[in-house]
């Protein structure tokens, strides 16, 4: 082994081929071994570097197959109750999302639906999503809130994520995403909401550890980039990280904004403008494209991919799974969505959902890549190619999927 000597060796995966991930291209390296132990990943390399004298507790033959980093999908909004499938009859008639919310409907349909549910109910409706994305190889996966917008509804979602996290073998990181929209107690009075959110809200979620994260949306139904501005400084007072819903249905500068606080990424950015793309690449801020979004929605403009290239912006992709905008828990479709609709390349796409994502969410020390050090979180695919997993639309190519270096089952 190249890297560090074991004293045993938990799980020892024989003939993988081994796309760590680390390099831009996502090489595969022929005939390899990944060697886990307590849950971290000890050494990756070829066979005969192995050192024989170390015990090794369990092996698994990966037959040739293609071995990646776990999946990562670094936005969504999955826990909720309900469903809004009338709204989809509804815009497949003529009316557009703006005009749904408008009207009353969109999130604070869905708001009505979660702050009704028991805990045990939002739970249970959450859960069969997650078993969904799990299913499909993700193992590290962000929850946001967002459709309590009120303090005991937001910290009911947050918990509900929690849970999850507890209950499956998956790491979740939390969100909060009070300022979605204005709820019904504060209509009118956006700015009154704000303070509520500043002042009770965030502070709350901090307290109790239930926020890994702030986000926002910010947008001329979500709010204006002043209000956003709050809502980051009363993060930052609680050593919360940033991240921001922005440029999805206009320009607010939004994206320059969630830079100038170090936001770990602004997501969706279809209206993003050169001035954004030049601030998220000092910033470091990564670009999540959500193209199911774009997709649902039927938008036509896609995202400055050529220009986010062009400054160095790392691009993450992920599934926004919400029930609005883009009802999926399928991360490799996305991946196929990224490249059809966004012209990304299937590299781009798998660094998308593994390093960047990992980026994204604050964690590129920890997951995203197959490296010694990292967390065994893995993947074990029955393709040829990486490029096939942005390739296909449907059956899974899913063989194996190891989180934290324990195999799941994946039905
Ligand atoms: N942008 C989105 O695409 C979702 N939230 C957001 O800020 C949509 C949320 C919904 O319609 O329920
Ligand atoms: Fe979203």
């Amino acid at each position: 082994m190249p890297n560090t000597q074991p004293p045993h060796i938990d799980l020892l995966i024989r003939n993988a081929r081994v796309v760590t991930c680390t390099d831009d291209a996502c090489a595969v390296s022929a005939a390899g071994i990944v060697a886990i132990t307590n849950g971290r990943i000890v050494g990756v390399g070829r066979a005969d570097q192995l050192n024989a004298a170390v015990p090794v507790a369990a092996e698994l033959d990966a037959e040739g197959a293609l071995l990646t980093p776990g999946l990562i999908d670094c936005h969504t909004h999955l826990v909720y109750a309900g469903d809004r499938s009338r709204e989809f009859e509804m815009r497949l008639q003529g009316a557009s999302y703006e005009d749904i919310a408008k009207a009353g409907g969109g999130i604070l349909s869905t708001l009505r639906q979660t702050r009704d549910a028991q805990s045990a109910d939002l739970l249970a409706q959450s859960a069969r999503r997650l078993r969904s994305l799990m299913q499909h190889g993700v193992t590290t996966v962000e929850i946001k809130s967002g459709y309590g917008l009120s303090q005991k509804a937001e910290l009911k979602c947050l918990r509900v994520a929690r849970e999850l996290g507890e209950h499956f073998p998956i790491d979740v990181r939390t969100t909060l995403l009070a300022a979605h929209a204005v709820p019904p107690e504060f209509a009118g009075r956006p700015d009154a909401y704000i303070d509520e959110i500043v002042e009770h809200i965030l502070p709350e979620a901090a307290r109790l550890k239930l926020a890994d994260a702030v986000d926002a949306f910010c947008e001329t139904i979500g709010f204006t980039p002043a209000q956003t501005r709050r809502v980051f400084e009363a993060a930052r007072a609680q050593g919360l990280p940033v991240k921001l819903h922005a440029e999805q249905l206009s320009n607010q500068g939004g994206a320059a904004l969630a830079a100038e606080f170090g936001a770990l990424s602004a997501d969706h950015l279809e209206h993003l403008d050169e001035t954004g793309v030049i601030a998220m690449a000092r910033a470091g801020t990564v670009a999540v494209m959500l193209p199911g979004a774009f997709y649902f929605l039927r938008d036509t403009r896609v995202p400055p991919i050529a220009l986010l290239r062009q400054h160095g912006v790392p691009m993450a992709v992920s599934t926004d799974c919400n029930p609005g905008t883009s009802p999926g828990t399928h991360l490799p479709l996305m991946m196929n969505m990224a490249c059809t609709l966004f012209r990304l390349t299937p590299a781009e796409a798998l660094l998308g959902v593994t390093r960047h994502a990992a980026t994204a969410l604050g964690l590129s020390a920890t997951h995203g890549s197959v490296e010694v050090g990292k967390q065994a979180d893995l993947c074990l695919w029955d393709v040829d190619h990486p490029a096939e997993l942005s390739y296909a639309i449907g059956a899974s190519p899913l063989r194996a999927r190891i989180h934290r270096g324990v195999q799941t089952a994946l039905h």
